[in-house]
Parts: C-alpha cells; structure tokens; sequence
C-alpha cells in the first residue's frame, strides 16, 4: 500500500464525520454564491440607496444582497434575523465597519440561517466586556452568533475586545453551524478565546489565518467548550497566547462528544501559554481528532488538565518548522507544509481555493501528483504558477470563442 493510500485509510478510520460535515459545508457556500450572483430578489447599495448599513438592514425584504461601498462606517449592526448578505464592492482593505469602542460590531443573534452573512469587510474596534454574566445575547467584540448559523468570509477581523470570543463568539449554535471561512483573525483580546470561542457551537472554521490574538486566561486563537465540536480546516494558528491555558487551543467539553472536535491540515506555531502552548484539553468530555497537521512540540506538547481525554494524534501529524512568511502567514519555499495535507479534507467541496482565493491542491513539489498543503495559504512553484497561467489563457480563450 502507498504511503497516500495508507494516510487516506487511517484518515477515514479515525474521522468519517470530516466528508459529510464538509459536503454539507460545500452545499452551504454553494448557496450562498447562488445568493450573490442571481438569487437575491432585491439589491441595495450603500450609501447610494442608504447611508448607514443599518439602515439598510432594516429597509430589506426578502432575499437581500447589499453591497457597500468603499469607507469607514462607524456603526455596530445587527441582521435582525433577516436573510441578508452583506458585501463590500471593493474588499476588506478599503471598507471598515468600525464598532467605536462600544458594544459588538456586527450581530448574528436572531436565529440567522445560512442566507445570511457578511463577506469582504474589516470588523474592528468592538468591545463587548462586560457580557460574562449578563443575558445571553451579548458577546463577541467583532461579531456575535446567538443560535444562528451566517457565513462570514474574507474579511479582516481585528483590534477587538471582549470578555469571551475577542474576533468571534458563537453561542447555543449546534444546529445552525456558522460557516467561518478565510478571514483574517489578528489582534484580538479576551479572558477566554482571544480569536474564537466556540460555547454549544460547531462550526465549520476553514482556510482562516489566526494570528497575534490574546486570552488572558484561556485558548488564545480559539477556545471551544461544553458541546463545541468545532471542525478545524486549513486553518493557520501563530503567535497566539494565553495566560493560563492553550495559546493555541484551549478545548473543555463538558459532556461526552458524539463525533470528536476535528482538526486537520492546520498549523499550531509559535503560540504561548504557560500551560499547553499550542493545545490545552479540559474535561474527560473532550475528544480531539488531529490530523494531517503541523504542531509544535508535536504530541508532547498537548496539555492535559484532566485525566481520560481521547486525543486522537494521527501519525501524519508533524512538528517540524512550517516555514512560514511572518509578514504575510504564508509559506516559504521548501516549507514542509507543502503537499502534506489529507485532499480528503476538501475534495468534492466547494472550498477549494485557499485563503488568498487561488486554487487549492496544487502540485506544489512538482512530483506530478496535486496535494493540498498544511494551513491556510497553498503553496505554488514556479512550474505550478506557469501552468496555472497557461491554463487561465486557455480558459480565457475559450470564454472568448464562446461570447462570440
Ligand atoms: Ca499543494
Ligand atoms: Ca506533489
């Protein structure tokens, strides 16, 4: 049996859950770029139509596309429970919603299903302090899901405070699965989850880059607990820390896991605790499969705060030097993240593109077989970039005989 082949078994033996999970993933961002492109009844723009996004909201009917944009838009918004997909014309680097140092700033918290979301904006600036023992329906500095399951894609969430979830916070989301995929999730503060805490929630967390967030306390890029089974995906951890537990992940389930928390083709590097660097495990309840990953210090670096938690550490994890772009969070050439992750992971979804949009699974080390790279960026050679040209002029010139 081939070395490709032996990793693809053990992969399916010890997570089955990861290809439906991942399909039903792929069903999702279909939908919603079935949304962006023709199913909306109506489209508004900001601030031509309407000058605050708020306004906006509240003026929608029924399947609403709203495009804002370029600009700094000072305001916290709320979905309202409307299927409303936000869009910025001109991406995150140029459109801000700007939360003003007061209250969340973008809020899920009205049961919004996947027709709702937000995608290409910098969320920054939120402060939600103060929600640790008030009711439910606060938390999160950048965004906040309460029971709802939205996408938010492609945007810069930073610079953001909160007591729990510093970048993002879901709350009582098992059935209603937040979709969270290739943001950029940097700078952001918290007691508990200085990028993401995760709290009765399991979303699908992909191709997102985690980096330079804080928990005084515990899991500094993300933090999952109670019935949590967050799905992990080419995602990128760096640089994360906590005061306590987890620099990277802090996860605490209080009952047993039907099917584990998942994660696989991710990076966990150069994260900080005193305890559990890169990964720190609470409670018998939890239950982690980890594949296909790189983990500094490898197994021997997982914390365990209590005895009889199933860590599952497959063999194709390792915890060598990912070799990463500090600057830029991708990889460098010769990383050996490239072509080490499970194509299973992602083959037959929709998410097949990397964090910077380009596609995934490339032959990166020219050996003639395409594989999907460990974290959030796929690497690309200088052959697999002049193939990849030479086939976009050949798409290109097909779409031309076509129009014509
Ligand atoms: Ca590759
Ligand atoms: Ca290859």
């Amino acid at each position: 049996m081939t070395n490709r082949r032996a990793r693809k078994r053990v992969f399916y033996a010890a997570c089955p859950v990861v290809l439906l999970a991942l399909l039903l993933c792929a069903f999702l961002v279909c939908f919603h770029g079935d949304i962006c492109s023709h199913s909306a009844t109506s489209q508004i723009t900001v601030p031509d139509d309407y000058t605050t996004i708020q306004k906006a909201i509240d003026s929608s009917k029924g399947k609403t596309l709203i495009w804002v944009s370029p600009g700094r838009y000072i305001e916290n918004i709320d979905f309202l429970g409307k299927p409303v997909y936000l869009k910025s014309v001109a991406g995150p680097e140029t459109t801000t919603i700007d939360g003003n140092h007061s209250g969340t700033v973008v809020r899920f918290v009205e049961g919004e299903g996947p027709d709702s979301g937000i995608e290409g904006f910098t969320i920054e600036n939120g402060r939600a302090e103060l929600e640790e023992n008030s009711p439910s329906k606060t938390g999160g500095g950048g965004i906040y899901c309460y029971g709802s399951g939205p996408m938010i894609t492609k945007n810069i969430i930073r610079n953001n405070r909160a007591e729990n979830g510093g970048g993002i916070l879901c709350h009582d989301c098992l059935d209603k699965k937040p979709l969270i995929i290739s943001n950029l999730i940097e700078n952001n503060d918290a007691v508990k989850g200085g990028g993401i805490r995760c709290s009765n929630a399991s979303g699908f967390i992909v191709n997102n880059v985690i980096i330079r967030n804080r928990a005084t306390r515990l899991g500094g890029g993300l933090y999952w607990r109670e019935s949590s089974s967050p799905l992990m995906v080419n995602n990128t951890f760096m640089n994360n820390s906590a005061g306590e537990f987890g620099g990277g992940l802090f996860g605490s389930n209080r009952v047993q896991l039907k099917s584990p928390v998942i994660l696989s083709n991710s990076i966990l590097w150069g994260n900080r605790a005193p305890h559990g660097s890169q990964i720190a495990l609470n409670l018998p309840g939890t239950k982690v499969t980890a594949a296909s990953s790189v983990v500094e210090h490898g197994r021997d670096g997982v914390f365990f705060k209590a005895d009889n938690i199933e860590l599952n550490y497959l063999s194709d994890n390792i915890s060598t030097d990912p070799q990463i772009d500090l600057d830029t969070s991708s990889l460098l050439d010769g990383s050996p993240c490239i072509d080490k992750g499970n194509n299973d992971c992602i083959t037959g979804t929709d998410i097949a593109t990397d964090f910077n949009g380009n596609d995934r699974i490339v032959d990166g080390n020219d050996d003639g077989n395409s594989e999907v790279d460990i974290g959030a960026y796929e690497w690309y050679s200088s052959k697999s970039q002049e193939e990849d040209i030479v086939e976009q002029k050949a798409l290109a010139g097909r779409e031309q005989k076509e129009a014509w």
